[in-house]
């Protein structure tokens, strides 16, 4: 409408304007680059799903389970995890890991039972669980990486990390969950059992 009318002053604007964008270039590009972000977050973050199944329920008792127990993920980008926990006998934990530690906020998002659907953001956001809570842990142990998710008895949790740069990231139970001296043998010390490993391409 009016705008589409060219008049003198408006041409010298936006010719002013466009030398400016030629000239500084570089400023132009990190404005771009800036704009973009928000489209790709907009896409929302990539969604995993878990579940920790008990030895008993695929018929080999004392041997719990994580599946998948491992990821290939995208690197430098948010990851929401949603894992089902059927599992309802605690376990002991080192002190300390019944506390969320490096997930967004330091907090998960806790739900009673492990309904198939969870509304988005459904359940309380808590930052850590009663040790005596705790059945399984998902903790990453690296350089500079530190994440460590409690799992409580027969619930859900839901929380968000960023992925770091392309590696393949070990994570291991810390709760003693599994058979042998002290509960750490068994599923404990198999990979894609209590332990596994995140790759992040
Ligand atoms: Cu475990």
């Amino acid at each position: 409408m009016m705008g589409e009318k060219s008049h003198g002053p408006v041409d010298a604007g936006r010719r002013r304007f466009l030398t400016g964008l030629v000239s500084g270039g570089g400023v132009a590009v990190g404005v771009l680059a800036i704009a973009m972000r928000p489209a790709a977050e907009a896409a929302g973050p990539v969604e995993v799903s878990m579940k920790i199944i008990t030895g008993k329920m695929i018929g080999k008792p004392g041997w719990p389970r994580y599946e998948p127990a491992n990821l290939v993920l995208p690197a430098h980008r948010l990851v929401q995890v949603t894992v089902r926990d059927y599992d309802d006998g605690s376990a002991d934990i080192p002190g300390g890991y019944n506390r969320v530690r490096g997930t967004v906020g330091g907090v998960m998002r806790l739900i009673k039972g492990t309904p198939a659907t969870i509304a988005p953001g459904a359940g309380t956001v808590v930052k850590e669980i009663p040790v005596k809570e705790v059945a399984h842990t998902f903790t990453m142990i690296g350089e500079r990486l530190f994440m460590n998710v409690p799992m409580p008895l027969k619930s859900t949790v839901v929380f968000q990390f960023m992925t770091p740069g392309p590696g393949t990231y070990p994570w291991q139970c810390m709760a003693a969950c599994g058979t042998g001296v002290g509960g750490w043998g068994g599923s404990m010390e198999t990979d894609g059992w209590m332990r596994g490993a995140v790759v992040v391409k």
